[in-house]
């Protein structure tokens, strides 16, 4: 499995050489995995001399992706996002540029040859146990150049950051590189009572690696559209700074602000309900943070006392139109982000109520919009502005015709 997938990364490479560009664009997602991802891809392509150009990105977003590819002679390098996409890509693409593909969510094979996807879902590795992006990234690195395996530790930022253990532990690939940064001496592994506890080991600072990739979450999320992200893949590359503390208190600061602030609109009315959706729209009262807090404040307070435990949870943020680095972008665009409070979850797992990704995609697709990750606990998609209501509405047909034929 990893042999394949290390044999088409050596394609890739190869590509890359002959390829006459020396620049590369690294797209990469703006969570702790997505930011380790960039970070490593950075330092790889530095050592090789290329000159770097760094995009974050919160979604892979189709409108970019077509300006994005109607250039000829390009490097591009997607990390973290885009698996799933790599046939839309191969589509805008035709030759013109050559992309590599680093994701490891469920994926797509690609249709231009000029696109390798290398997302380990293709070659038998399980992306939400096996192997992080940042730990795709490090392989990569490593196949490029073998002086890259000192980026090990950062491999483990990611894993630990995207959080899948297996009885509280590190796994296959993700273990692997894990170990590495222990021999490295960059990293400590500490036994649990519940699995293992992982610090990162930087010069003076010993950190857990787990408030890390908090810290980090914070940084690319709540401080999206505030150079979050770059501080984010400096700490990856050098460490925690006090102007890194600094930003990322200061974003924290402004996110409990806002959800408080959206806790108080909820509990006062500002909740809809319908037949089996509840939902509300916080429009542009999360801004300037990503439109990924949507999913963060539905996550957080998914168990709130006001929200019917038998409902689904369905949150709406305007996508802002600009893309930091890269301007303005009129997506005219909301993003959706569903979560189930506890009773209604456990009926999810039991099977006995409908998982979000078996309905929301499907009534996205409906509308025109786009998904890109929908899992079934935690699923988000995005649709154009005032479809939301007709969103809800559709889903509920969903859910209603599921109902009934079951019956
Ligand atoms: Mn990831």
């Amino acid at each position: 499995m990893t042999q394949q997938l290390i044999k088409a990364m050596t394609a890739a490479i190869d590509a890359v050489h002959k390829w006459p560009a020396k620049k590369v664009h690294i797209f990469h997602h703006n969570d702790a995995d997505g930011l380790s991802s960039g970070a490593i891809l950075t330092r790889a392509f530095e050592r090789r001399g290329f000159e770097i150009q760094r995009l974050c990105l919160e979604k892979p977003y189709p409108q970019l992706l077509k300006k994005v590819f109607e250039s000829k002679g390009a490097l591009y390098v997607f990390t973290d996002i885009a698996g799933r996409i790599a046939p839309l890509i191969s589509d805008l693409n035709r030759g013109r540029n050559l992309a590599l593909i680093l994701d490891h969510h469920v994926a797509h094979p690609a249709t231009d040859p000029q696109v390798h996807n290398l997302d380990p879902d293709l070659f038998g590795l399980k992306g939400d146990r096996d192997i992080s992006a940042s730990t795709t990234c490090y392989l990569f690195a490593r196949t490029m150049d073998p002086a890259n395996v000192d980026l090990a530790h950062i491999a483990a930022i990611g894993a630990v950051g995207d959080g899948f253990y297996v009885d509280g532990c590190l796994v296959s690939e993700n273990r692997v590189a894990a170990l590495e940064a222990v021999r490295q001496g960059k990293l400590a592994i500490e036994a649990t009572d519940t699995g293992e506890q992982y610090f990162l080991k930087f010069s003076n600072q010993h950190l857990l690696l787990e408030a890390l990739a908090r810290d980090l979450d914070i940084l690319g999320a709540a401080g999206y559209l505030d150079n979050g992200p770059d501080m984010g893949v400096q700490v990856c590359l050098e460490g925690k700074t006090a102007m890194a503390d600094q930003m990322q208190a200061r974003f924290k600061h402004v996110q409990q602000k806002a959800f408080d602030a959206e806790m108080v609109r909820l509990e006062q009315g500002g909740l809809k309900q319908t037949s089996h959706i509840q939902w509300f729209h916080v429009h542009d009262r999360f801004a300037p943070m990503g439109c990924k807090m949507i999913g963060a404040f539905c996550e957080t307070h998914k168990n709130a006392a006001f929200f019917d435990p038998d409902k689904y949870i369905a949150g709406f943020q305007l996508i802002p139109n600009e893309i930091p680095r890269y301007g303005h972008l009129p997506l005219q665009a909301v993003n959706i982000s569903m979560r189930a409070p506890a009773p209604l979850e456990d009926k999810i797992k039991r099977g006995t109520a409908r998982a979000l990704n078996t309905f929301l995609p499907e009534a996205t697709d409906r509308l025109g919009g786009f998904s890109d990750a929908c899992h079934r606990l935690a699923a988000a998609t995005m649709i154009g502005i005032g479809k939301e209501e007709d969103l809800i509405r559709e889903m509920n047909r969903i859910l209603f015709e599921h109902e009934t034929a079951s019956e």
